[in-house]
């Protein structure tokens, strides 16, 4: 069969080979490339932070034998069997590493198709995917002039952090310039937790930033999951007067229960979900109208056939998209969001933390920044490739994430 029946006739592509890339240009990624018979070839992103080799291991021992021979026009099914046929469900391994295969075989199809992907999924629904970048300071000066810095660049909408008075390595202060990178040492830097003192901080800090830039520009905030539910409530309701595009994470969602809580007591809008992996961790969140954003992402949710489920489900309660874009999402993660970002009828924003250059090397793609906007390109596919050979030259290092510790001690959220 060759690769225009494939296309035309509702032919096959078989997948010959499928393996995983692991490099470490500046952070650790883990990358599956699948081939086919053909020749037409897609990547997809697997990287779980500070837990990559698990993915790996899933990944080539329990799922490559798998794909091969399969045809790879059939997303669907193979989703459908890596899911159901594994026995074991969910969580962020198995959904991480279905995410890649995923990934991959929707650059396949939609090279094979010779259109870019947004066009698979029904098309272009705007011009631009609305982005926010991050700004942070070690205090709250700092932070202000960070926040004119992305201005300056363009950006419409910022994510603003400041280190905390008595609290050692408050989230969100981070090492690199245009990007933050957590994951710092062969084992977890111990970090302290204050929430007397973030709660006492926090409201100035945003107070100053309305001060300095005035209300047009968009002004996120991440609180990392500190907070306990009333807390968040608290936080909330004080950040009111200076209109925050969101609050995010402000207490873990393992009991989605608790965001009605937090609801009750602000109309500041919440988002949830990057370290979520399926729609059954935000059907309660989204049924219940309890958040505003979703912030569930291509590589941690089992790739554009589950998060387009999840965006569908969130469409009927008018939840919009928030897809989480750290640095240590791989630019494949990107690519393949920014497409969905394009299409999704939903969308609200997309994060977006800058990569490292030799990042961006490893890694060549035809995504830009523009004006506030991140654009896809018309590349037939997500658009973002992996040159094996620079990659080889970036070997995987050992890296965990922070713990945080409350000072009496006590271990906490990071
Ligand atoms: C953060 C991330 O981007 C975000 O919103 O919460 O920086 C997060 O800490 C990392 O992705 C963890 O790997
Ligand atoms: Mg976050």
């Amino acid at each position: 069969m060759s690769f225009e029946s494939a296309v035309v006739a509702g032919g096959t592509l078989k997948i010959r080979d499928a393996r995983v890339i692991v490099c470490s240009p500046g952070r650790n990624f883990v990358t599956l490339k699948i081939e086919t018979d053909e020749g037409v070839y897609g990547i997809g992103d697997a990287t779980l932070n500070g837990r990559e080799l698990s993915v790996v291991s899933y990944l080539q021992d329990h799922v490559v034998p798998n794909l091969i021979g399969r045809d790879a026009h059939r997303i669907e099914d193979i989703w459908q069997f890596l899911y159901r046929g594994a026995y074991w469900r969910r969580g962020p391994v198995t959904m991480t590493a279905i995410a890649a295969v995923d990934t991959a075989l929707w650059d396949i199809k939609a090279k094979a198709a010779g259109m870019a992907l947004y066009q698979l999924l029904g098309g272009r629904s705007r011009d631009g995917v609305l982005v926010y970048g991050h700004a942070n300071g070690a205090d709250i000066e700092e932070t202000v002039d960070q926040v004119g810095r992305y201005i300056g660049m363009g950006y419409r909408a910022v994510r603003a952090q400041s280190g905390v008075p008595g609290v050692k390595g408050a989230y969100g202060v981070g090492r690199g310039d245009l990007y933050y990178e957590p994951a710092d040492g062969t084992l977890p830097t111990e970090t302290l937790w204050s929430t007397s003192a973030y709660l006492n901080h926090a409201p100035k800090l945003f107070e100053r930033l309305r001060e300095a830039h005035g209300p047009e520009i968009e002004l996120l905030h991440d609180v990392h999951h500190r907070l306990t539910p009333i807390e968040a409530a608290r936080l909330g309701k004080a950040l009111e007067p200076f209109r925050l595009f969101w609050m995010e994470d402000s207490t873990p969602a393992e009991n989605q229960e608790a965001f009605r809580l937090i609801r009750q007591h602000t109309v500041t809008p919440l988002a949830v979900g990057e370290i979520f992996n399926s729609i059954h961790d935000c059907r309660e969140l989204i049924q219940n109208q309890l958040i505003d954003y979703i912030r569930t992402t291509v590589v941690h949710a089992g790739g554009i056939t589950h998060l387009r489920r999840i965006a569908d489900l969130a469409s009927l309660y008018q939840v919009r998209t928030g897809s989480h874009g750290a640095t240590d999402l791989s630019p494949a993660c990107m690519g393949a969001a920014l497409h969905f970002d394009t299409w999704v009828p939903n969308f609200g924003i997309q994060e977006y933390m800058r990569h490292t250059p030799e990042t961006d090397e490893v890694f060549p793609h035809d995504y830009s920044f523009d004006d506030g906007y991140l654009r896809v390109g018309e590349t037939p596919g997500h658009g973002v490739d992996i040159d094996e050979e620079l990659a080889a030259r970036y070997p995987y290092k050992p890296m965990q994430l922070p713990v945080a510790r409350l000072t009496d001690g006590t271990l906490w959220n990071w």
